[in-house]
């Protein structure tokens, strides 16, 4: 039937192919799209509330600027973009651009605001940014960079063994078609899933062993497996042999790791451990991922140490069914360009923030240090911050000190679809056009062996008085004076005759006129964007990203089948051309190691600091407080979530927004709290009402609560409501990794009282 079109769902970074009918401008009906590269025709129920994000409350349809009282009014587009150019620009002028700060750039399916906000930050000087990677995958990359030099996936679907810490792939997904790879993988007597969760999740159900550890241990489970690898000599040493350097320190410390005391911390049987290391050490091919379970905990950054430790020991890497090695289209964190970034890997990895001193990994500020640079009279605090389809006050630890920070700042401008809780909070609010109103694509290009990218195309026109990001930030530029029609016309003259005249006329311009290149996302899309199909202009920018993808990686993209002096544009045609998506770079798992940059191809083992943080684990466990005997992990992924990227409480079933505290059924007893009933939730920093969910899966002592709700959304009436917990009102920024100051949104010490 050809009323149905070819979109992704936007729930969660997989960005399965969907294919989807319209009527009215709402999505009903929503089916799998066989032809998405990835996906493959896999879906699963939450793609059906793809209506609910497009039907979104409090949707914009004007720039807003507050009032002294905190209310806001409607203004017009010019008078927007000109008292913003100019109040960011008499900052820079005043305090030099690295006072401010940019943060967000794309939520789980909308990365092109990313690449043409890189014009703005450039126009403005802007030199620090941060996003959600910087709360959840910053310690996974700093001991990445220093292990292997490179980012890395995992292959479950031919893996013999997966291991997974604390992630729950059958609501998280984090993997293509993960529900089915689960299902094979339990199904089948010659594999094995091994998983670390306290919580029995429904992945934790299907595991063949399941590490319940105590919540905030991962550290000391991991510790052990990796000391059990080496004490009963079950390491790979014919494979470490050639692959790894620097092994003798850590065999040596693993050596004299006390595996019964770090069992008894984390609260497992030692036997079932020592099973589980066996059951590795005999695998042909093992694939493991952490998610937040551990990286939102105590100790992560070590515990994405000791991960890799495992890999390194078990030769997990660089082979099919193991993990590999992805090559990015364009690289996720700060930067970006095919591969490539203007900045080295030195600077990404190793630069410090301004005020706390904490390291920049990946060109992100620690999520968790924020308000500190900016509330302090340290002169080189932030100043001024635009804040890009992201939702900080409610999404990062310590609501009410993110709100006062926002207040503190000189200026502030949200751009967002919606009226959001950081909206609520900014000087302006820019409306931009919704992921189904304009061209967007994600950059979590993850695949093995056929990487593959989708340009999805609008299904509906914008939303009168909104803006696709593209034109936002060619206003944005032209106000701040960076260019003019003077610049663009013989681009958008070139860009008529054809992309090969394009691109001559494009290294022409930055030839002669090399400051350009920093906006030259906005410069095509001013010159690009009108002469792309209908609907398409907000696609101009991935131009210049295919172009960079094919110089970074040549040989790739030749065995896609993009190759010679054109490719770049050989490749940008065939994503226009398929609306599903398309392969644009192949290699097999073996190629792994081309891609990394330690020394000599091996993977370095070594980590001095994060040996030391192994030998100096607490043998009392992770720290308690009486007063607060609980452990909240503060944002699980359920069915019902889907971070904040919808805001509508009527999808689906009455209530949806609405949150409940998971908890055993024996601590609720102890409680006297029924199934249903009503409950405080006390943390150090405030107090929340919810309702009691009895859970046998829940370990005793640990409570969770969904992530992504307690959204104050507006009904019909006008009036705002908060529906659920919004977690972050119950956290504190001061709990946070010491090394990369990602936040323990997993381990947050709470209270509960029974209400009435
Ligand atoms: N449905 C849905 N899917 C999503 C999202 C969504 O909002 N909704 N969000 C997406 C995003 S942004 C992300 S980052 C991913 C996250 O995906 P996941 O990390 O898989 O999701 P979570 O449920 O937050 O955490 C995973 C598990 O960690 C366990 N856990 C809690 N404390 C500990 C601990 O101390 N140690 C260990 N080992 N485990 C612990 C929890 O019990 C939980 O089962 O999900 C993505 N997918
Ligand atoms: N306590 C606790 N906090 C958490 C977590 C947790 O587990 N516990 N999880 C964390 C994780 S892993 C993540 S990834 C973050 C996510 O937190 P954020 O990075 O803040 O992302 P989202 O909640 O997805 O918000 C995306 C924003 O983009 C807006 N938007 C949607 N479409 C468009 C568009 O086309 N253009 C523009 N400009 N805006 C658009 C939406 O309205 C929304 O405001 O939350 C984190 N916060
Ligand atoms: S939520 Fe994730 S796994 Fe489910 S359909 Fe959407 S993109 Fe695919
Ligand atoms: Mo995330």
């Amino acid at each position: 039937m050809s009323d149905w079109k070819p979109t992704a769902c936007l729930i969660c970074s997989l960005n399965c192919g969907i294919e989807v009918q319209t009527e009215g401008g709402r999505i009903t009906r929503v089916r799998a799209d066989k032809n998405h590269p990835v996906s493959q025709g896999y879906l699963c129920e939450k793609a059906q509330r793809m209506d609910a994000y497009q039907q979104g409350r409090d949707r914009l349809s004007s720039p807003m600027r507050r009032r002294a009282d905190g209310t806001y009014e409607a203004i017009d587009w010019a008078t927007a973009i000109s008292e913003i150019a100019a109040k960011l620009a008499a900052v820079r002028d005043e305090h030099g651009g690295e006072s401010i700060f940019y943060f967000g750039g794309g939520g789980q399916g909308n990365h092109l605001p990313g690449v043409y906000s890189q014009s703005t930050l450039a126009a403005l000087g802007v030199r620090y940014r941060s996003n959600a990677l910087a709360q959840e995958k910053t310690g996974e990359a700093w001991v990445q960079a220093r292990m292997f030099g490179c980012g890395m996936h995992h292959d479950f679907e031919h893996a013999e063994v997966a291991l997974l810490i604390g992630k729950n792939p059958w609501q998280s997904h984090g993997f293509p078609r993960a529900r089915l790879v689960l299902r094979e993988i339990a199904a089948d007597p010659g594999r094995a899933l091994i998983v670390i969760d306290p919580r029995r999740s429904e992945t934790a159900a299907m595991a063949d062993f399941h590490l319940a550890i105590r919540p905030g241990t991962d550290a000391w489970c991991l510790g052990a497996l990796a000391a059990i690898l080496v004490q009963d000599d079950l390491a790979n040493r014919a494979w470490m042999e050639g692959h790894v350097a620097n092994a003798e320190p850590v065999l040596e410390a693993l050596g004299r790791i006390p595996v019964s005391q770090f069992a008894q911390v984390c609260g497992v049987e030692e036997t079932l451990l020592r099973a589980a290391a066996r059951r590795m050490a005999a695998a042909a091919t093992m694939a493991s991922m952490e998610d937040l379970g551990m990286q939102m905990g105590v100790h992560s950054t070590l515990g994405s140490y000791l991960h890799r430790l495992i890999i390194g020991l078990t030769g997990a890497f660089g082979r099919k069914g193991t993990s590999y090695a992805f090559i990015p289209f364009r690289p996720l964190g700060a930067g970006g360009g095919g591969g490539s970034s203007s900045m080295t890997a030195g600077e990404r990895n190793f630069r410090r923030s301004p005020v706390t001193g904490f390291p920049v990994v990946m060109g992100l500020i620690p999520c968790n240090a924020i308000t500190e640079e900016i509330l302090t009279d340290h002169p080189h605090r932030f100043r001024a911050m635009i804040i890009e389809s992201s939702n900080p006050v409610h999404s990062l630890a310590d609501s009410a000190r993110m709100r006062e920070a926002l207040r503190a700042l000189d200026v502030s401008v949200v751009i967002d679809v919606a009226m959001t809780e950081t909206a609520r909070a900014a000087d302006y609010v820019l409306p931009a056009s919704s992921q189904f109103e304009k061209a967007e694509a994600s950059f979590f290009n993850f695949e093995p062996e056929a990487n593959a990218f989708q340009l999805r195309h609008p299904l509906f026109p914008p939303r009168d008085g909104t803006l696709e990001e593209g034109a936002i930030h060619a206003h944005l530029c032209e106000a701040l004076g960076v260019f003019g029609e003077a610049e663009v016309a013989p681009l958008r003259a070139a860009a008529e005759q054809g992309l090969d005249a394009l691109a001559m006329a494009f290294m022409q311009t930055i030839g002669a006129n090399p400051a350009l290149m920093p906006v030259a996302s906005v410069l095509l899309y001013r010159a690009l964007g009108p002469v792309l199909p209908e609907g398409l202009s907000n696609a101009a920018g991935v131009w210049g990203v295919a172009q960079l993808f094919v110089s970074a990686f040549p040989e790739e993209a030749a065995r896609a089948g993009y190759e010679g002096q054109l490719a770049g544009n050989r490749l940008f045609e065939a994503i226009l051309g398929s609306p599903s998506g398309t392969v644009f770079a192949r290699q097999d798992s073996e190629d792994s190691w081309k891609r990394l940059r330690s020394p000599g191809q091996q993977i370095n083992l070594h980590i001095p600091e994060m040996i030391e943080a192994l030998l100096a684990l607490d043998p009392a466990g992770p720290p308690r407080d009486a007063e607060y005997p609980f452990i909240l992990s503060a944002g699980e992924r359920r069915t019902e979530t889907s971070n904040t990227s919808i805001r509508n409480p009527d999808w689906l079933r009455k209530g949806a927004l609405e949150s409940t505290l998971r908890i055993h059924p024996d601590d609720a007893a102890q409680l006297g709290l029924a199934d249903g009933a009503a409950v405080d939730v006390i943390s150090s920093r405030a107090r929340a009402r919810t309702v009691v969910e009895l859970s046998e899966g829940s370990r005793r002592g640990h409570v969770s609560l969904p992530n992504g709700l307690g959204l104050d959304v507006a009904g019909p009436d006008g009036k705002v409501r908060r529906h659920g917990v919004a977690l972050n009102e119950l956290t504190d920024y001061r709990w946070r990794d010491p090394v990369v100051g990602t936040p323990w949104h997993k381990y947050v010490p709470v209270r509960l009282e029974p209400v009435g």
